[in-house]
């Protein structure tokens, strides 16, 4: 593990709790953390939020430790109506004619805010969550060389969670279905977005068991029966386990991802999810068919993805002069 590159201190256990800036240092040595106190999240600058989302994403401290921590109210389901309506205290706001508003305060179990807390927490994840203006970039085959690769391969954030799911040493309990084959093989399990509390926002993701594909650009025919075994496995498993049809399920990849392992998204048609616009989804039908058609596709065709403000990707382009 490459040592945190900010600072000169000698002591390993405050440099650790320093804010990494080394990405690919982002993760440990394998095991999952241990349960983190979010009553002691030391709330710090707010870096996104949203009425409409009902979400909001905040950057502060947990013992020191950088940290992220994201917030977000979660859909009402028809299962508790009945016990909500009924054992809700209820206040009146206002009453106009026919029209009135009420306050109700639903029995805490029925009242959870699903919680996300990364931590520690580097800069790369802060710039991630914080709000800010997107650019398009149109990267060629000799960008993607010349400068996305190499970027890629320096800084992109750990892929240490992906080990320790396809190693069973963390949400092992949450797999829904493996095919264990180390060439077509992958995982399949509920995405972290996903509560699975209501299938209107089913979201699942298949994690290669191999290594070797960094993203949507390594791909070649070569890995046509991976894909066909994804789509087809990853399809059957989610109708058995959540009766959930391929008619109605978003079956993608992001171009770029955050994460550099080649990972596959299940999403519910009726969800909106961050990442599902057309300049960084590209469904797996495609991927497959645009293999089938012309092998040197996802090498060698021009890919548009959206890139944000502070990224350093993006700086990268600009020196290049390409954008
Ligand atoms: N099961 O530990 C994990 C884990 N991690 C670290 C990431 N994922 C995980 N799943 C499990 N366990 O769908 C999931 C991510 C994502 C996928 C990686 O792996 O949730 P990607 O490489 O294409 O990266 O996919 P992507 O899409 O950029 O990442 P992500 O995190 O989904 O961020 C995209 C946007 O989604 C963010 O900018 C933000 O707007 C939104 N978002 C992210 N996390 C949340 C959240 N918890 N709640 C609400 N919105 C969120």
């Amino acid at each position: 593990m490459a040592a945190p590159q900010n600072g000169g201190d000698s002591d390993p256990q405050k440099e650790a709790k320093r804010l990494k800036t080394d990405e690919n240092d982002a993760g440990n040595e394998g095991e999952p953390a241990a349960e983190m106190s979010i009553s002691g999240f030391e709330v710090g600058r707010i870096l996104r939020d949203s009425a409409r989302e009902k979400n909001i994403f905040v950057h502060g401290k947990i013992d020191d430790q950088e940290a992220i921590i994201i917030l977000e109210k979660t859909p009402i389901t028809q299962d508790v109506l009945p016990e909500m309506l009924k054992n809700s205290t209820q206040m009146l706001e206002m009453r106009n004619d026919i029209y009135s508003t009420y306050q109700l305060q639903p029995p805490p179990r029925l009242n959870g805010i699903k919680t996300t807390v990364i931590c520690p927490a580097t800069e790369k994840h802060v710039k991630k969550y914080l709000r800010q203006e997107t650019f398009l970039i149109e990267e060629t085959e000799d960008d993607y060389q010349s400068i996305t690769l190499p970027y890629i391969n320096s800084q992109s954030f750990s892929v240490q969670w992906v080990y320790n799911i396809l190693e069973k040493k963390a949400e092992a309990d949450r797999i829904v279905f493996e095919d264990p084959d180390p060439q077509v093989g992958f995982v399949l399990l509920p995405d972290f977005k996903w509560d699975q509390k209501q299938l209107d926002d089913l979201y699942l993701i298949a994690i290669v068991h191999r290594r070797d594909v960094k993203s949507l650009r390594d791909l070649t025919p070569d890995h046509l029966p991976l894909l066909r075994n994804i789509r087809e496995k990853g399809l059957e498993a989610i109708m058995k386990r959540f009766s959930v049809p391929a008619s109605k399920l978003r079956v993608m990849l992001h171009y770029q991802p955050s994460y550099y392992h080649l990972h596959v998204h299940f999403i519910s048609l009726d969800y909106e999810a961050p990442g599902c616009s057309v300049e960084r989804a590209h469904l797996l039908i495609d991927v497959i068919q645009n293999l089938q058609d012309d092998p040197e596709y996802y090498r060698k065709h021009t890919l548009t993805f959206p890139i944000r403000a502070d990224d350093a990707l993006l700086t990268k382009f600009k020196e290049a002069g390409r954008v």
